[in-house]
């Protein structure tokens, strides 16, 4: 299933279809963030319909498209929202970011100023989405066009690990929407990612249980565990 459509002020939920969990489907909502022109439309293109263009026009607000995928025996509906990149449509993009379940933050390697511009984009989604704790939300980092010549690329893989390291440990993705490289990895990292957040937060924590019973004090252990990279 996939459909698209363009949005400049309305709410995302009223425009989806079913409701989370319903009709044994998980409804995400994925938006994409990054610079203009790292590919973040060519991504989502290429992911929903395996279709990629050479000459893609700058995104103007916001546009999204449905995919059906399954991953470890569970179906999802993903919702992915493509949003605009440039500075001048900010006012247009952020009023969709309530609501989404996960955010690919998207830098090209060949463009240097767009992954320094990744912790911005963190930064802007935490406070439209009005996300309370950061290091709770599934966010990925995707570095695309990995197919550009060595002499081209100005990000190693290296320096892209030592910022997630540095920004909650997020998994990184190196794609290629040109030649099709670990799109759907991508994607599918993305909801492993949040399947394996949401089972954290809905399993109840054991070990933290007092027994008032032992003489002794319980030791004290934590509930919060980083969030390990895409293996
Ligand atoms: N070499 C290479 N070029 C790519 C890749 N993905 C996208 N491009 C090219 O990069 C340019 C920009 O791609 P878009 O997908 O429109 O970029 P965007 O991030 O959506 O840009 P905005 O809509 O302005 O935010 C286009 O010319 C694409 O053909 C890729 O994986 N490799
Ligand atoms: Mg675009």
């Amino acid at each position: 299933m996939s459909g698209s459509n363009s949005f400049t002020a309305t709410s995302p939920r009223s425009a989806t279809a079913p409701n989370r969990n319903s009709h044994k489907s998980t409804l995400l909502k994925v938006v994409i963030l990054g610079d203009g022109g790292v590919g973040k439309s060519c991504l989502m293109n290429r992911f929903v319909s395996n279709h990629f263009d050479e000459h893609s026009f700058h995104t103007i607000g916001v546009e999204f498209l449905n995919k059906d995928i399954e991953i470890n025996g569970e179906a999802y509906t993903l919702q992915i929202w493509d949003t605009a990149g440039q500075e001048r449509f900010k006012t247009l993009r952020t009023p969709f970011y309530r609501g989404s379940d996960i955010c690919l933050l998207t830098y090209a390697i060949d463009d240097r100023t767009s992954f320094r511009n990744l912790a911005l984009w963190r930064s802007e989604f935490l406070y439209y989405a009005d996300v309370q704790e950061g290091s709770l939300f599934p966010f990925i980092v995707v570095g695309n066009k990995v197919d550009v010549a060595e002499s081209e690329k100005q990000i190693t893989t290296e320096e892209a690990r030592a910022w997630c390291a540095e920004n909650g440990n997020p998994p990184l993705v190196e794609t290629s929407a040109k030649n099709a490289t670990n799109v759907e990895a991508a994607f599918g990292a993305a909801v492993a990612a949040w399947a394996k957040l949401e089972a954290r937060l809905e399993r109840p924590i054991v070990e933290d249980t007092i027994d008032l019973s032992k003489q002794h004090s319980p030791q004290r252990t934590s509930c919060c565990m980083p969030l390990s990279s895409a293996e």
